[in-house]
């Protein structure tokens, strides 16, 4: 079993994105694709000797990649893999496995939300040895590797059988095949109370009903752990959780628009707790009978419930924060509560220095992402139990018999700290050079926006612009900086909007155009509790005529909106 040398060339385009490479299937089974971004990490990153861990959302192309990692790994004297079984890690799992086990990184094979099977896409990903997202030092100078390079090693041995628990090795390479769930379910039972959950469960089994879609993804089987084995919950409460290649054709996305099975089964059951996660079990979409949580809101109203969790009221909250373009809504917490507060750039590899300098413990992402400190990554599930441990806390901590749902919190919620109507508008796939125009057209218009005012014809309302930037970030730990991370215009009641590009897209370009209006609880119940499309109509007409988007890109109306 000797080190054999294979002769390559450089692909294009092999730059990671805001969640690492994503590209069509076809893309990466290419003779020599897949092998030359697997070197391109061993030549990036010293890794001889190390320990890693390899899992992924189980998508189509994923057992024939763990092989192909096998293969080059035990070439370039990787000591010791860890892998789920049949490949299976959920990225959050991933994420705990790494830091469990003290790994010194982990290759995660998920596109994540976007579509899997064999005209869909396939994504490969690096983690650190903190369990999170490779920095951008990192993901650059494995995109500057594989612009270089000219051969990458292997070495043959009979494949792992993948299906198999236990220890076995691959030539010199020590191969540890785990369970997929074990770990990651004893980390949410050190986290949150069970217990308490489980006895509003059992004692509201007729009026507080439970659902979870797990689209097909790879969260299925952790939910099923978590929400029937531990919780008791019956098989009615969850769905879709027979994780899936291709995802049963449909798109793994928790949001209004993706997550349709969800919405359709909580609206026509009136289901009072729904939730769903993404392909690979980072994103999660709280959503019940009539009541819609967006991801600026959970993130802030779990940040402002933390003490009823256990780990919170143990550890303490350190920090918060969200990406640039989530509202507000978890800034005002912050300022109530007296902690430190941060705005990073999109993705949640810029929240992990903060966590591991100990200054950030709840964070979360518009784009359906929450999460914490006990791990690197988003969490889905554990944005999930994390509810259910809010709203079991709060029915405890209310004597007077009134059921509390997510409803009533959402309400609390707005009538303390005031709500941030936020929405997102995707064009998906437009054309790179409409999507470039429009960009330039923004900064041509930054030169010359202050104190201009926009009125929208439908509505009537006027915007004064109060500030133009791009937004550009100095981590505040290491010092790095990335540049350029989104266009942002404030208006002077408080209002903004951003306009940014994707980086997790496979074809063509992605724009993205976040709107927000902040109301403050005196405005009062009716003006509180509007519909988000009609309390945000004229900042999206004002929006969309400076920035003439769709002219631009050839579209009248978005792909997605959330
Ligand atoms: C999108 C989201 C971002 C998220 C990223 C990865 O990135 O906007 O908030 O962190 O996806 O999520 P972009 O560059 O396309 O806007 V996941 O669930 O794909 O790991
Ligand atoms: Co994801």
């Amino acid at each position: 079993m000797s080190v054999k040398e294979i002769p390559t060339k450089p692909f294009d385009g092999q730059k990671p994105g805001t969640s690492g490479l994503r590209k069509r299937v076809k893309i990466f089974q290419q003779e020599h694709y897949t092998e030359n971004f697997v070197q391109a990490i061993f030549d990036a990153i010293p890794l001889s000797g190390s320990t890693l861990v390899i899992g992924g959302d189980g998508r189509f192309y994923s057992p024939e990649v763990v092989q192909i990692i096998l293969k080059i790994a035990s070439a370039n004297d990787v000591s010791k893999v860890i892998i789920g079984k049949d490949g299976i890690l959920s990225t959050p799992a991933a994420s705990n496995v790494i830091r469990k086990y003290k790994a010194n990184g982990g290759i995660l094979l998920t596109a994540s939300h976007n579509p899997g099977g064999p005209n869909a896409d396939f994504g490969i990903k690096y983690n650190v040895d903190n369990g999170g997202p490779a920095p951008e030092s990192i993901t650059e100078k494995i995109f500057a590797r594989t612009k270089t390079i000219s051969s990458y090693k292997v070495r043959e041995a009979l494949p792992v059988d993948l299906s198999k628990l236990g220890d076995t090795t691959y030539g010199p390479l020590k191969v540890s095949i785990i369970d997929s769930v074990k770990d990651y379910v004893e980390l949410l039972e050190t986290i949150f109370d069970f217990g308490l959950i489980k006895s509003f469960l059992t004692s509201h089994k007729s009026d507080f009903k439970v659902l979870f879609d797990g689209l097909h993804g790879v969260t299925g089987p952790y939910a099923r752990a978590i929400l029937l084995d531990t919780l008791s919950l019956p098989e009615s409460s969850v769905q879709n959780c027979v994780p899936s290649p291709d995802f049963g054709g449909g798109h793994p996305d928790p949001n209004l628009t993706y997550a349709h099975s969800l919405v359709e089964v909580v609206e026509r059951d009136k289901i009072p707790f729904g939730a769903a996660s993404d392909g690979d079990g980072d994103r999660n979409m709280i959503y019940g009978a009539g009541a819609f949580v967006t991801p600026s809101d959970s993130v802030a109203i779990i940040a402002d419930w933390a003490e009823v969790i256990p780990y919170f009221k143990k550890g303490g909250v350190k920090g918060l924060a969200r990406s640039m373009p989530t509202s507000a809504a978890i800034d005002l917490v912050a300022k109530a509560k007296g902690l430190e507060y941060f705005e990073v750039p999109t993705g949640w590899k810029f929240f992990g220095n903060l966590m591991d300098a100990g200054r950030l413990s709840i964070c979360g992402e518009e784009s359906f992402g929450t999460g914490s400190d006990h791990i690197r990554e988003k969490d889905g599930l554990w944005a999930v139990v994390a509810w259910l441990n809010i709203i079991a806390a709060a029915n405890e901590q209310d004597k007077s018999g009134k059921l509390w749902g997510i409803r009533e919190i959402l309400n609390k919620h707005y009538a303390k700290y005031g709500r941030s109507f936020f929405s997102r508008y995707d064009y998906e796939e437009v054309p790179s050079e409409g999507a470039q125009k429009l960009v330039d057209h923004v900064n041509e218009l930054f030169k010359s926006f202050h104190g201009k005012v926009y009125t929208s014809s439908a509505t009537g309302t006027s915007f004064k612009v109060a500030n133009a930037y791009n937004f550009d970030y100095t981590d505040p730990i290491d010092k790095s900086v990335s540049e350029n991370q989104g266009q942002v215009v404030t208006f002077s009641d408080g209002s903004r909007v951003v306009w940014r590009l994707s980086g997790t897209g496979s074809q063509g370009a992605t724009v993205r155009m976040y709107v927000e209006r902040y109301v403050a609880p005196n405005a009062g119940e009716k003006e509180l509790a509007r519909d988000t499309g009609e309390g945000l109509q004229a900042l999206i007409d004002v929006a969309l005529e400076i920035s003439n988007l769709k002219q631009f890109l050839g579209r009248e109306q978005p792909t997605v909106i959330t």
